[in-house]
């Protein structure tokens, strides 16, 4: 069948009429292989969104959540409910280049492989052509995409997430520049086959999620979950966006950015990287509990950052949207998420009652009494079963947010004073310390590690390292990337940002954190501020500086100064014991591993034996 006959299903633009050829083949090439019954281009606009939200609700796949406008509710298929890191590849043509840390394919092998699946895997559906910018529409700190999708629910969730639809065509024109996201849930329909309401492969062998750096290409088969699907997130704005980004002299981070400011009207801009689901939302929106600050939101998840020719770091958010995770989001732990969410919201794997309101735990209200859960059960609290998954998410409208930073869509970014590392680790690592070079944080960074959390499928718990929260997200060798940040600060050593490692996590002997966390983490904001314009104290420590007794501000905070001792302590056994793992885990990168953080862990023990 030529792809000219093809159906265009309520779509205003007809794929013939594109005025971009190298899209126009691709389409065509795309469509013969994936068999698609109807094709779809998207306009992006609100009319289309409704229409498919409404065959949505047609078909099963989404409820209508009645008290917020506009917002629905779904459930995944139990199988497919967090990235797949396992199935998560970097074909590059020398296997060196994808380093260590990634599954690696050979790209020919592997788009044999896909060919192979892709065959045919959309009879029956609808392809939807996705135009998405990463970052506002035309500035020159964006990135274009196209993705190929046959989820309705994916192209909903883009339109939150990404900036999509025909004015990102107008921006490309006749370009070629755009990253190639073909993606399918790998489940056709055969003729007079009734679908299910979350089609995807079920098993998690047959599941791909591929990235091609050397030609811009993502191809992801057989999950139509988060960052397996909606791919100008993690697989284009971290794993694809890191690998042009090394070429071209910028950063693409897995970090948040926040802008805060003091009692005195003096603004400052911080980003922060955390591994998945270690509460960057919460912080990144995060209502101070101390008088006179306030914390606006740039980004919660992704940061794109370059050094102008002042020699700033200058930090854009890629995303339009947030993609959050449910559980534990209260007016308690994070007002101003509750208030983003009110309205244009895509819940996915959390609680729906009888009445049609979500729900889900640490939401702060009491569970309603007839409700299902994220698995289509009725939900028993005596059960001991959650109602929401732990990796449920909402996806909301980053416009929506009643903390977002007037400088958000900027396009020359923001100016960015102080980068900040964390995990969770429930021991050794203090609330805060600051790095005493800026290849000391880069030190810092290429060894965070952190207990493992529900956003990737896995066993909980287990400590891992987490260079720079990149290890699932870096589209190269790891080594190099090191090397990368190491480059750049020399390059650009007049106005770097400062460095800092936080940890709220801590526990003491009884298991139980020690710091409360949430609104007062900006106690531990205000320390890394006044440290940036010079009006804080630090004090050394063996493994950088900690606040001295006393800085930290802690009015109004039920906290005695033992405790505080026992927030800040650097245990300098544990703590050589620490350099010997880090040591250990340095060896992976061989040759690619910069001699600058051999000498940082070289200095880091001499100043642990003195
Ligand atoms: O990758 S997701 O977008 O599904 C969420 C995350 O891991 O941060
Ligand atoms: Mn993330």
């Amino acid at each position: 069948m030529p792809n000219s006959t093809l159906k265009e299903r309520h779509s205003t633009i007809d794929h013939n009429s594109l005025q971009n050829t190298h899209l126009r083949e691709i389409i065509d090439s795309f469509a013969k292989l994936t068999k698609p019954k109807n094709i779809h281009i998207c306009d992006g606009s609100q009319k289309e969104y409704n229409q498919l939200a409404q065959e949505m609700v047609a078909s099963g796949t989404f409820r209508p959540v009645s008290d917020r406008p506009n917002s629905y509710y779904c459930q995944s298929d139990p199988s497919d409910v967090a990235r797949a890191e396992d199935r998560t590849f970097i074909c590059t043509t020398n296997q060196d280049d994808a380093g260590p840390t990634n599954n690696w394919a050979d790209p020919n092998k592997m788009m044999a492989e896909l060919k192979g699946k892709f065959d045919g895997c959309m009879t029956g559906r609808t392809l939807y052509i996705i135009p998405f910018s990463m970052g506002p529409v035309g500035s020159p700190l964006s990135e274009i995409g196209i993705q190929f999708s046959d989820s309705p629910y994916v192209v909903c969730s883009m339109k939150i997430m990404t900036r999509m639809g025909t004015d990102v065509l107008d921006v490309l024109g006749t370009s070629n520049n755009f990253v190639k996201c073909y993606h399918s849930v790998g489940a056709p329909l055969a003729d007079g086959e009734k679908d299910v309401p979350w089609p995807c492969e079920p098993n998690v062998d047959n599941k791909y999620i591929t990235h091609f750096p050397e030609t811009n290409e993502i191809w992801s088969y057989g999950s139509g979950y988060g960052g397996n699907a909606l791919l100008g997130k993690k697989c284009f704005a971290l794993r694809i966006a890191s690998a042009i980004a090394k070429r071209d002299g910028w950063l693409a981070e897995h970090m948040l950015i926040l802008g805060i400011t003091n009692p005195q009207g003096v603004k400052k801009y911080i980003a922060a990287a955390f591994p998945s689901a270690c509460g960057k939302t919460n912080l990144a929106m995060l209502t101070p509990t101390i008088p006179g600050w306030k914390v606006e939101t740039v980004g919660d998840d992704i940061a794109w950052m370059r050094f102008n020719d002042k020699g700033e770091l200058r930090a854009i958010n890629p995303e339009a949207g947030f993609f959050g995770v449910a559980p534990g989001t209260s007016y308690n732990s994070n007002p101003n998420a509750m208030n983003s969410i009110k309205e244009n919201v895509i819940f996915t794997n959390v609680g729906y009652s009888d009445e049609g309101k979500i729900w889900w735990e640490g939401m702060g209200e009491e569970a309603p009494k007839n409700m299902i859960d994220w698995q289509n059960n009725t939900y028993d609290p005596n059960s001991g079963k959650v109602a929401a998954h732990a990796n449920s998410r909402f996806a909301t409208p980053a416009s929506q947010c009643p903390s977002i930073d007037e400088n958000w869509e900027s396009p020359d970014g923001v100016h960015i004073s102080a980068i900040l590392f964390g995990g969770r680790r429930g021991d050794i690592v203090p609330l805060v310390h600051e790095a005493l070079s800026w290849n000391h944080g880069v030190f810092m960074g290429s060894a965070v590690s952190s207990e493992k959390t529900a956003a990737a499928l896995g066993k909980l718990g287990e400590v891992r390292r987490d260079p720079f929260a990149m290890l699932p997200f870096c589209g190269y060798n790891m080594g190099d990337y090191f090397k990368h940040w190491i480059e750049l600060g020399k390059k650009h050593n007049t106005n770097l940002p400062k460095v800092f490692y936080v940890n709220w996590f801590r526990r003491d002997e009884n298991g139980k954190f020690m710091w409360p966390g949430f609104g007062d983490n900006s106690r531990v904001l205000e320390w890394v501020f006044n440290r940036v314009d010079g009006s804080a104290k630090g004090e050394a420590t063996p493994i950088g500086l900690v606040p001295p007794k006393g800085e930290l501000n802690t009015a109004g905070l039920d906290i005695s100064d033992e405790q505080m001792e026992k927030l800040l302590d650097v245990d300098k056994a544990l703590w050589l014991q620490e350099a010997d793992a880090i040591e250990e885990y340095y060896k992976q990168f061989g040759a690619h591993l910069p001699s600058e953080l051999n000498q940082e862990l070289q200095l880091l023990r001499d100043r642990l034996r003195k």
